[in-house]
Order: C-alpha cells, then sequence, then structure tokens
C-alpha cells in the first residue's frame, strides 16, 4: 500500500532536502493571466504548433511568425510574477543544490529572480540573428518589422526553440546533471506532453528522487508520480515551499 504523504510531510522535506529539482510549464504562469498551450482557452486552439512555431513556418512566411511573437509579447509586457514564481526565487537561496528548469518562454521567473536556471525553450524577448547568430535583448513592443541585426542587418528571429530544433546543449546538460542528482523533483504546471522535457520526470524518478506534481488535472506523468496535488500553482507552491 503506498504511503500517503501529506502536504506538511512534503513541506517538511522540501526544507529537510539538500538537492532539488523544479520543473515547470505553461500553468505557472497560467495564473500571471498568461494563456496556456493547451487549456481550454490556450494560445493552440487557433493554430497548429507547426503553423507557427517551427523552423519551417518561419522560413515560409517570417512576417506571420513574426506577427504572432508580437502579439504574445505585447501581451506578457503587461504580465507580473505570481507567488508560485517568487515563492520558488526566494527558496534556490534556502537549498544547497538548487536547479528550476522551465519550458516556459515569459521570462517570468527570471523577472521574479530565480538565477539558477535554464530556460530550456528559449525566452520571448532575446532574439538572434539568422545571419550571423548573435542572440540579444529586444523588448520592442511592438516590433517594427523586419526586425535587423545590429551587427550585420541580417533578419532577426525569436531566440525560442521551436518544433524540430535541437535544445541548447548547455541547457540539456545542466537539466540532466539536475534530474540526475536531485532528491526531489517537484513539477509544476506541465501538460507532459513536449519532449525532451516530457522526459524528465521518469529520469529522476529512476534515480531515486521523489516526484511531486502540481497541476489542475492528471498528466500522463501521473503514474510515476509519488504525490499529486491537484490546484492552481500560486496556491500550492507558497504552500509546499513556506518556512513551515
Ligand atoms: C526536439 C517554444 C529533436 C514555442 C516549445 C513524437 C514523440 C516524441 C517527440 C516528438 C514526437 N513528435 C515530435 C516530437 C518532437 C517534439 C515534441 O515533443 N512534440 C510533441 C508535441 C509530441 N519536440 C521537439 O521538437 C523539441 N525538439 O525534439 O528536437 C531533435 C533532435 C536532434 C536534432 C533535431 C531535432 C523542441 C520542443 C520545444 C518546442 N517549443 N515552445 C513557443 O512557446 O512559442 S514547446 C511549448 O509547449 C511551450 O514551450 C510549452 O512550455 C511547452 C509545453 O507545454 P506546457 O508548458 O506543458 O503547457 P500546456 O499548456 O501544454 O500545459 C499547461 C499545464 O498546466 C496543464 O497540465 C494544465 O492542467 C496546467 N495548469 C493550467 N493552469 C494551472 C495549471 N497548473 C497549475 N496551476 C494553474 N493555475
Ligand atoms: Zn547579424
Amino acid at each position: 500500500m503506498p504511503t500517503v504523504l501529506s502536504l506538511t510531510d512534503i513541506r517538511d522535506r522540501l526544507n529537510r532536502s539538500k538537492s532539488i529539482t523544479v520543473l515547470t510549464g505553461a500553468g505557472i504562469s497560467a495564473d500571471s493571466g498568461v494563456p496556456t498551450f493547451r487549456g481550454p482557452e490556450g494560445l493552440w486552439k487557433n493554430f497548429r504548433p507547426e503553423e507557427l512555431a517551427s523552423p519551417e513556418a518561419f522560413a515560409r512566411n517570417p512576417k506571420l511568425v513574426w506577427e504572432w511573437y508580437d502579439w504574445r509579447r505585447n501581451l506578457l509586457s503587461t504580465k507580473s510574477p505570481n507567488p508560485a514564481h517568487i515563492t520558488l526565487a526566494t527558496f534556490e537561496k534556502h537549498v544547497e543544490n538548487f536547479w528550476l528548469i522551465t519550458q516556459n518562454v515569459d521570462g517570468l521567473h527570471a523577472t521574479a529572480g530565480s538565477r539558477k536556471l535554464s530556460e530550456i525553450h528559449g525566452n520571448i524577448w532575446k532574439v538572434r540573428c539568422t545571419a550571423c547568430g548573435r542572440i540579444s535583448q529586444n523588448h520592442d513592443v511592438p516590433i517594427i518589422y523586419p526586425p535587423t541585426c545590429k551587427s550585420c542587418g541580417g533578419l532577426l528571429r525569436p531566440h525560442i526553440v521551436w518544433f524540430g530544433e535541437s535544445l541548447a546543449p548547455e541547457d540539456l546538460d545542466a537539466s540532466y546533471t539536475a534530474l540526475q542528482t536531485c532528491e526531489i523533483l517537484l513539477i509544476i504546471g506541465t501538460s507532459g506532453v513536449v519532449y525532451p522535457a516530457a522526459s524528465f520526470a521518469p529520469i529522476a524518478k529512476n534515480q531515486g528522487a521523489l516526484v511531486v506534481e502540481v497541476n489542475l488535472d492528471p498528466t500522463p506523468h501521473s503514474s510515476i508520480i509519488d504525490v499529486s496535488f491537484q490546484g492552481r500553482a500560486k496556491d500550492v507552491v507558497p504552500l509546499l515551499l513556506s518556512e513551515g
């Protein structure tokens, strides 16, 4: 009979743990008013991912892809971190080995103060030159199309990992190290359908980590999750990571 661990049990274990890895998805930013991808109000409801978040789409129609990202940047420019982001940024200071892996491109973890962080799908406020590869911050709202590189005049693209593109090796290395060494993996607000992030829970589980999930609904991970808390990230995360 699996032991039933209460929120207090998990909070105490998180407070005592020397090595914690956290994986977040769009659900943690939903409480900041940022639309998720696959929910009823999801971003993808009007488009198929391949239509916009892919190198083929950008090659075919860069203006359309930039219009979609410009719309998202405009929306995000009015959003702020919520208590879940802020709690994680504070908590990282109290743990010997802490790493936060986010699939989100909204930049809200960095804004909240998280520094031990891998933005494995990139960041919507960074652009990359398609000609010379230079990466820079760009907060222009709206974007004046076509956005061009200050160094070489090349066309800029969002510095985001699109479907069919590889993740940055340094982000994968940092993520795998964190997953293979953590005592606890805390998964917050992800539907667990996008790879390679969808393979992260089994990696931690296989090396003996306790896997805890916070989500509104059950997910494909739920079969290997040790403890699942059903609720909003902004409510549950501060309870789990409070000093107690
Ligand atoms: C790669 C940038 C290979 C875009 C994104 C078949 C099998 C295995 C793999 C594949 C396959 N077919 C294709 C692939 C590969 C593909 C993939 O996984 N496809 C999926 C759809 C099957 N993966 C890739 O292409 C990756 N690259 O594999 O490279 C390769 C190798 C060598 C050489 C070349 C290539 C790249 C993946 C990255 C794609 N980019 N984002 C953009 O954002 O503009 S992915 C996109 O989905 C977002 O980044 C998002 O973060 C991510 C995951 O979504 P979630 O974060 O989980 O969000 P979602 O809306 O789905 O879920 C929200 C959850 O929160 C829900 O569970 C909900 O219940 C919950 N929630 C809601 N509100 C709350 C809440 N929880 C708590 N509180 C709340 N308030
Ligand atoms: Zn350039």
